[in-house]
């Protein structure tokens, strides 16, 4: 008679073999045409099947999402090609092209991945976000009770040296957030070595002082029942040293013996006279993540939706030659190696691939029941796009503005005008809600608490212009200083669409300069797919008096190079708001991206306009706000807070300069890719002038383009490149420091002054090359 749990041991060991042969198979078996190491993690597989094979052969439903920790991919493939929802081709193209990837990813694997995984810490973190998103849906009334699930995040325990898993548990606490299950591989390895035991014993204070249930899974039952007949033996396992079980797990029975005999002595005979060496080597491998009773049971056990983290004790590589070895993170089995395996797991050469090889007659159908019955999801879910109607989005009205005030009045008016895009806005931002322009909007749509708050100053009648109630209908999720969470944040909620189908607008506001605060984190959101609006502010050197530490100079040199991430960087109010209408669209559709706004505090004079015609060119990353006259000599282009000086430089010179143009930038990143994709299609036979060429091809051939912004002159610099037109770049290059606009504008060359020598000396430069 073959048990569940017979039964899922017995897929366990097809996990392990399938993770372990279709990394073999990438590295020894499919030819490799560059010669370059294809690579796997065989030992962080093993490390997990049983913990895995417990999970999704009978612990998860079908609305519970996972985060894999990353080096267990094949491990999480080789689960749906079990279920059938992956291919053996998929599998063979292991880290191929259009292959499996090495790391789960949402986007490029064929499988359902609920969360893309890669830089550790990321998917750990993620997974609280989630949930909190999922208990804002629910609150909304649009997520149905039964269509509510679990986050389950399968961690390294290395992954626990990373912060951002501390700033998300602090969070997790602040916000209540419940239905989590972190279980960790605690194998004591990380890549390099065997980890601290110092501070293990602080992992369950941590976390049982936030809220949480702590669950270890230290021996597994046989280990256990042993144990309990032999105190003196359990006594000296329970303070072995990481490093020195580790290694007593890879040389196995003998040292086990030896080690027994010097440590205990007489104390140990008895139970060494009833076991053999190879009877010592399975007994002490039977630690809590490897038994199948153990997992089973812990999890049965924490059905509730207390957050909880199973520490699962498990040996990095069980099972394999090379278990417990300090250096086998990367470790790759040889031919040998795998040919012994293969014997031992009973699967006949030639049939590495079959799913159930060496699945016996009678344990064959239980198997087979059990990945029938497996509950968790195994089709993608579809992506929801499309679903809200973005309406046009007016220029808020004032004759001088900032666009951190028009951003602000623009939440006003959408807030007030109400409607589906409204109600679906979710804002968010880590303690700098007021200090981006938010505050008004908050105090219409409130803040999200998942339990009322009352608001103290405002029951007392003590005066504030923030009148913020909490109520779990509010549109705003407030966060600590902890930039990480918030790029955290509006990953999991621009998700909402492809995790529970109901699409959210997610805006985190925060200063342009703490953006690389928490930059792999918006690197993992961009790489997911997330789709969210940024908007930062203040920027620059344009902050003034704030000064230096609060200054931002690289910003869009960083959204130069971001995938998935559009930089729009207005300079008028108007420009703004199509933009920002502009950036509502992107998110809601299936080919958009998730926008980065970089905004300033500095209130200047709105441009009259005559028509409309500026609108298309703001929206495509540039337009002529001064139009050049015919085979015009020189241009300045500019863009975002230092239009002004550009104006007011234009105006001085035009007399002088026949013809001269200003060109205001609205996005070097939609104007650089523009032009690398003409370029590109150029190449495939398809002729078309990107936009950033039309617009420079009015000016007179050679003709010299002065550039200035507040921020690195890199931004704007490269425009020369596309004509090979000659530039004096300006912009920042050096720490700021305090001061008002007038003497820093001077100091850093951002003025007037600094435009007209650069105008002048283009264009003593062009009399003397064509002399
Ligand atoms: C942010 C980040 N830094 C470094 C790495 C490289 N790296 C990959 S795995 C790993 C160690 C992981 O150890 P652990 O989390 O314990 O996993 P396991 O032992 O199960 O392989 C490191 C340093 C990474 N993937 N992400
Ligand atoms: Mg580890």
């Amino acid at each position: 008679m073959i048990t569940d749990l017979d039964a899922l041991n017995i897929l366990e060991e097809r996990l392990r073999w399938l993770s372990a042969w279709t990394i073999h198979h990438a590295n020894h078996i499919r030819p490799s045409p560059d010669g370059l190491k294809v690579g796997g993690h065989q030992a962080s597989c093993t490390s997990m099947t049983a913990i895995m094979a417990a999970l999704y052969f009978h612990a998860l439903g079908p609305n519970d999402r996972v985060a894999v920790k990353p080096h267990a991919g094949p491990v999480l493939h080789a689960i749906h090609y079990l279920l059938g929802t992956q291919s053996r081709e998929q599998l063979e193209n292991f880290r191929g092209f259009g292959g499996m990837q090495s790391y789960p990813s949402r986007t490029k694997d064929s499988i359902p991945v609920d969360f893309s995984t890669g830089s550790v810490g990321l998917g750990v973190a993620i997974t609280a976000f989630a949930s909190l998103i999922q208990d804002y849906l629910s609150a909304r009334g649009w997520l149905d009770e039964a269509d509510r699930g679990r986050f389950v995040a399968l961690v390294g325990d290395a992954e626990f040296d990373e912060g951002n898993v501390y700033e998300a548990l602090i969070e997790a606490y602040k916000h209540d957030i419940r239905g989590l299950w972190w279980i960790v591989d605690y194998n004591r390895q990380s890549l390099d070595a065997t980890s601290a035991d110092r501070m293990f014993e602080r992992f369950d204070e941590i976390f049982k002082s936030c809220g949480w249930r702590v669950i270890e899974l230290r021996w597994g039952k046989r280990l256990s029942a042993v144990l309990n007949k032999h105190p003196r033996l359990s006594e000296w396992l329970e303070q072995l040293p990481n490093a020195e079980l580790s290694a007593l797990h890879y040389q196995g029975g003998s040292a086990w013996r030896a080690r027994l005999e010097t440590d205990l002595g007489k104390a140990a005979a008895a139970f060494l006279k009833e076991h053999d060496d190879a009877a010592l080597t399975v007994l002490f491998s039977d630690l809590g993540g490897h038994c199948m009773a153990t997992l089973v049971e812990a999890f049965d056990a924490a059905r509730d939706d207390v957050p909880t983290l199973f520490i699962a004790w498990t040996i990095k590589g069980y099972g394999l030659p090379f278990a417990g070895h300090k250096d086998n993170h990367a470790g790759l089995m040889n031919p040998t190696q795998m040919a012994a395996l293969r014997e031992a797991m009973g699967v006949t050469e030639g049939r590495e691939w079959e799913p159930l090889e060496g699945v016996g007659g009678n344990a064959r159908p239980a198997v087979e029941t059990l990945i029938g019955n497996s509950r968790i999801a195994r089709e993608k879910r579809p992506r929801s796009f499309g679903s809200v109607t973005v309406p046009a989005i007016p220029a808020p009205a004032g004759d001088e503005q900032s666009t951190q005030a028009a951003f602000g009045r623009i939440l006003l008016d959408l807030s007030k005008a109400g409607g589906p895009l409204a109600d679906r806005i979710v804002t968010t931002s880590p303690d700098v809600t007021v200090s981006t322009n938010l505050g008004a909007w908050v105090n219409q749509r409130g803040l999200f608490r998942k339990s009322e708050k009352a608001d103290v100053f405002a029951k007392a009648k003590i005066a504030s212009a923030q009148k913020w109630s909490s109520t779990n209908h509010g549109q705003h999720i407030e966060l600590g200083i902890a930039e990480n969470n918030l790029f955290l944040m509006l990953a999991a909620a621009g998700l909402a669409g492809d995790l529970f189908g109901q699409r959210l607008f997610p805006i985190g506001t925060l200063y342009d300069p703490f953006i690389a605060r928490g930059l792999d984190a918006l690197n993992y959101a961009c790489y997911q797919d997330a789709r969210f609006i940024l908007v930062a502010t203040p920027s620059g050197i344009t902050l003034g008096p704030e000064g230096g530490a609060h200054q931002s100079i690289n910003p869009p040199l960083i959204a130069l190079g971001q995938p998935g991430l559009r930089h729009y960087e207005p300079a008028f109010a108007d420009e703004l708001a199509a933009m920002l209408e502009q950036a509502f669209r992107l998110v809601d559709d299936p080919d958009g991206e998730s926008t980065y706004f970089r905004l300033s505090t500095r209130s200047v004079a709105q441009v009259e306009r005559g028509d409309d015609a500026w609108r298309e060119g703001a929206l495509a990353g540039g337009y002529w706000l001064r139009p050049p006259g015919p085979n015009a000599e020189a241009a300045i282009v500019a863009m975002g807070s230092v239009m002004p000086e550009a104006l007011a430089a234009w105006d001085e010179l035009r007399a002088d300069v026949p013809g001269l143009g200003l060109l205001a930038v609205t996005s070097p990143d939609l104007l650089h890719r523009g032009w690398t994709r003409a370029q590109a299609e150029r190449w495939g036979g398809r002729r078309q002038a990107s936009h950033v060429e039309t617009l420079l091809s009015a000016l007179a051939p050679g003709a010299g383009l002065v550039t200035i912004a507040d921020a690195a002159p890199a931004s704007l610099s490269w425009l020369g490149g596309v004509l090979g037109q000659r530039v004096a770049p300006l912009g920042v290059e050096r720490f700021g420091q305090t001061g008002s606009l007038p003497d820093l504008y001077a100091a850093y060359r951002l003025d007037q002054e600094a435009l007209t020598e650069g105008v002048a000396e283009l264009l003593l430069a062009r009399e003397a090359t064509s002399a």
